[in-house]
């Protein structure tokens, strides 16, 4: 029996995905290949335990698949130890957290409310439920950070961990400064790139894998894979904490992490997602992969200019990355909350954002998050970026002009109706 109702939803979401333009920084198009390495018979296997250590039989076959996940992934990001089974992100940081911490420990991070992660201490989150999470947050002037007061806080909170890493910051990051504060208070560094792992990976942007204890990534934002969740080290090391095995012998840091996921935050790893990981990080090794960065960091830049040029307020003056995070106080009377919307109704895909030092709640916002990579996969251009910012604008500036927003719409519709969602890498 064929499931209409379900079939047709996926036939509406694709039509919704062919025809906007995507700028939900986050968001990005999988390949063909991806998606059809997560439609398969893996899903019917349990493999709780990792690769030749597993509680099922029948592991062969998995073994292999997340055998070359994880050595593919090393080889992205030159690393000795990675582990492919977080199911996402937040729980490849809470794997972490729980890996690395005791409940009441002190971790420090980037605050949610200038860009930073909900996993990363947020309140509402298990990471400010169960730890003491301390922040470090942008200068109003600058919109940057300001290390020497990342060290004061640090020395200041004493934690056992600190994250660097942000959803909504477009500046890079100084991973080496950031051991040296994490190396003066004792604490373990964890670096989250989920954001641009891709760029880090095609050396665009500053490499963390040799300066942080652990680094953390979603496969689904820039490395363009799977949606899902993995960890590394650039070098395994022994536990700080004096932990040994039976015999005595040391517990090393990877054997602490694979904990943590495993059997500590999750049961069977979802092995279908993880043949899709290994495919997207083929996909991210091949030279086509870097051309494509490349482009995602020009249209970055290309829409940063054509806002600027249009009066906006980026935070931070500009971006280095993949994304932009737009002050609409600076210029227009306007909410985020508006702005998604009208945007929405263009065919235009935006979510509203919070900006550093907001006077409105989340669920209103001042500002609008704005994203590269999506529409980079779609195979557009600079020049097409700045058509884009300039349907945005003429939204923004209209927000209550249902009619003029109609027609922008259709003119979306018709030029991206003309790119394909499935481009070869
Ligand atoms: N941080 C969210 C985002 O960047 O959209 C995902 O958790």
């Amino acid at each position: 029996m064929r499931d209409t109702e379900i079939q047709q939803l996926i036939q509406a979401e694709t039509t919704r995905q062919v025809n906007g333009v995507e700028l939900i920084a986050s968001e990005n198009y999988a390949s063909k290949e991806v998606i059809d390495a997560m439609a398969n018979v893996f899903t019917n296997k349990y493999a709780e335990g990792y690769p030749g250590k597993r509680y099922y039989g029948g592991c062969d076959v998995v073994d292999k698949v997340e055998s070359i996940a994880i050595d593919r992934l090393k080889k992205l990001f030159g690393a000795e130890y990675a582990n492919v089974q977080p199911h996402s992100g937040a729980q490849a940081n809470a794997a972490i957290f729980l890996a690395t911490l005791q409940a009441g420990d002190t971790v420090l991070g980037f605050d949610l409310s200038h860009g930073g992660h909900l996993s990363h201490g947020s309140s509402v989150n298990f990471s400010g439920k169960i730890y003491d999470a301390q922040f470090y947050g942008v200068e109003e002037q600058s919109g940057l950070i300001d290390m020497d007061k990342v060290a004061a806080k640090a020395e200041a909170c004493q934690p056992k961990l600190i994250i660097c890493g942000a959803s909504a910051y477009s500046q890079d990051w100084d991973y080496i400064r950031f051991r040296a504060i994490a190396d003066s208070v004792g604490a373990l560094l964890l670096a989250d790139i989920s954001h641009p792992a891709g760029m880090i990976a095609t050396g665009l942007l500053n490499d963390p894998v040799p300066h942080c204890h652990i680094v953390s990534t979603t496969t689904h934002k820039t490395l363009r894979g799977p949606r899902g969740g993995v960890f590394m080290m650039g070098k395994d090391f022994e536990n700080p904490w004096g932990r040994t095995t039976r015999k005595g012998s040391p517990i090393m840091m990877s054997s602490v992490l694979n904990s943590g996921v495993f059997p500590g935050m999750q049961g069977g790893p979802l092995e279908h997602i993880i043949a899709a990981k290994a495919v997207a990080f083929n996909e991210a090794l091949s030279p086509g992969f870097a051309t494509y960065q490349k482009q995602v960091k020009a249209n970055a830049d290309a829409m940063a200019d054509a806002f600027v040029d249009l009066g906006y307020k980026i935070i931070s003056g500009g971006t280095v990355n993949h994304l932009m995070l737009l002050d609409l106080r600076h210029n227009l009377d306007i909410s985020g909350k508006v702005a998604d919307a009208a945007l929405g109704r263009a065919h235009i895909t935006v979510n509203k954002n919070m900006v550093p030092f907001d006077d409105k709640s989340p669920f209103v916002t001042s500002g609008i998050r704005i994203g590269s990579p999506a529409i980079t996969s779609r195979g557009l251009v600079e020049a097409d970026c700045v058509q884009i910012v300039e349907w945005v604008d003429a939204v923004l500036k209209n927000s209550d002009n249902d009619s003029m927003i109609a027609d922008i719409g259709k003119q979306v519709e018709a030029k991206m109706s003309k790119y394909s969602i499935y481009p070869t890498v």
